[in-house]
């Protein structure tokens, strides 16, 4: 079983264990009662601070380091972006930048400000530090006027207006051969739906370059109408998981059909996007060739 020393940065790692749904348990530490009075602490981080996970044999510190020990060591998680994504850099820039370039400047800030002597407030180091802080919190400001969040994107349709990526205007792909084409898919979470889902993944399989599962049908669709994907199809989905994607996709010049060709409706469970192009192609495959699905 993990365990999570100490609270604190330690939220953070708790939260990421919630969110992958591993189990874990809490072990606190009392800070504020001081830490030499918690021999059991000390031997686990003899540096004194929280948190720090223990994982069989592997102790560890730093918030950051254990979070991507565990995506790394249990993940893939869908709040990681891929190594290859687009948002890496970014995502990865601004994980280690709150605790690297930010909280470690700022801290020596407050313990003087508000803890040291009174005639050592405004001390050199203090203002240093503090001047360090305020020019990489302006990365964080600067990335914010452009984007509503730190890291990741943002896709927005209209009807009979296009489709966009942080606002500059997206296609799907213009790829017209099926053996080329990387498609996405999704699986249910009920053993039965999911056998019948291999059944028909085995017969789309051989025929596309790929298959991916990123785990959200909103990315997928987003994803086909970026072209990033060339298709997307699922069996199960509800109207809030399709809906926004479907709209995407149509404004971004693609197809989107039920799972027999007709016309698609969010109300219905199954979907086929694409580029348009290799729409016919990739529905003959999926449409001949899936069993029953409850
Ligand atoms: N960069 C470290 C910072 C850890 C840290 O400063 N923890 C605080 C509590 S949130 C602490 O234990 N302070 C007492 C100390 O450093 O001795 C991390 O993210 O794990």
């Amino acid at each position: 079983m993990i365990t999570v020393v100490g609270e604190g940065r330690g939220f953070r790692v708790a939260w990421l264990l919630e969110e992958m749904g591993l189990p874990y348990r809490l072990r606190r530490v009392d800070l504020l009662a001081g830490v030499e009075n918690d021999p059991e602490f000390l031997a686990i981080n003899p540096a004194g601070f929280i948190p720090a996970l223990q994982d069989g044999d592997v102790t560890m510190v730093e918030s950051i380091a254990i979070m991507e020990y565990l995506m790394s060591r249990y993940g893939p998680t869908s709040l990681a972006p891929h190594a290859r994504d687009p948002a890496f850099p970014a995502y990865l820039q601004f994980l280690h930048l709150g605790e690297a370039g930010l909280a470690a400047s700022i801290y020596f800030v407050v313990g003087a400000l508000h803890f040291g002597p009174a005639d050592q407030r405004n001390n050199w180091s203090a203002g240093q530090a503090l001047q360090v802080f305020k020019s990489r919190l302006g990365l964080v400001t600067r990335r914010l006027e452009r984007s509503p969040y730190l890291a990741g994107e943002t896709f927005t349709a209209a009807r009979g207006s296009g489709a966009f990526l942080n606002g500059a205007p997206i296609a799907t792909s213009a790829l017209a051969d099926l053996t080329r084409a990387l498609i996405g898919t999704g699986f249910g979470y009920t053993p039965g739906r999911r056998e019948a889902q291999v059944a028909a993944l085995t017969h789309v399989l051989p025929r596309v370059r790929d298959v991916r599962r990123a785990g959200s049908a909103a990315i997928d669709l987003a994803w086909v109408a970026c072209g990033r994907f060339d298709g997307f199809y699922e069996h199960k989905l509800q109207a809030w998981d399709s809906a926004a994607g479907f709209l995407l996709v149509e404004e971004a010049g693609g197809k989107v059909t039920d799972l027999k060709g007709s016309v698609y409706s969010p109300y219905q469970p199954g979907i086929i996007a694409s580029n348009g192009v290799i729409h016919t192609e990739l529905l003959e495959w999926i449409k001949g060739n899936v069993p029953p699905i409850s």
